[in-house]
């Protein structure tokens, strides 16, 4: 019993607050229960500047605290100065808003949002 609690707690923790529906609300602008390309990228030039901590204009990969994988951050990073500009994590976020968008329709469903892609995106607007 106290396993399959502690198995439940776990679960959450991992599924994490990327999938609550309030903060999925507050990024869906427009209220129409699904995040577009536009709100995705609001999302992620908030969240730049919130990482952003030494103000320098750019991310470093300890700023970014692991949100981008080893893989997407060398793509995310072609010149390998190891720092990504408001426009590279832009581009990472309309990449990974592509991956995630499963069924092409050009928008995020909750459903999609609980898909690995989906929480890669999250990782990226939060
Ligand atoms: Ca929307
Ligand atoms: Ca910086
Ligand atoms: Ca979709």
């Amino acid at each position: 019993m106290r396993i399959a609690a502690f198995a439940a707690a776990f679960a959450a923790l991992i599924a994490g607050p990327a999938l609550s529906q309030s903060r999925l609300r507050a990024f869906d602008v427009d209220k129409n229960g699904r995040i577009d390309l536009a709100e995705a990228k609001r999302a992620a030039n908030a969240t730049f500047d919130r990482l952003e901590r030494d103000k320098d204009g750019t991310l470093s990969r300890k700023e970014l605290r692991g949100r981008l994988s080893r893989q997407h951050w060398m793509t995310a990073n072609p010149d390998k100065d190891g720092t990504l500009t408001r426009e590279e994590y832009l581009a990472a976020t309309e990449r990974a808003f592509k991956r995630a968008d499963i069924d092409g329709d050009g928008a995020i469903e909750t459903k999609e949002f609980r898909t690995p892609k989906g929480r890669a995106l999250m990782r990226l607007m939060k």
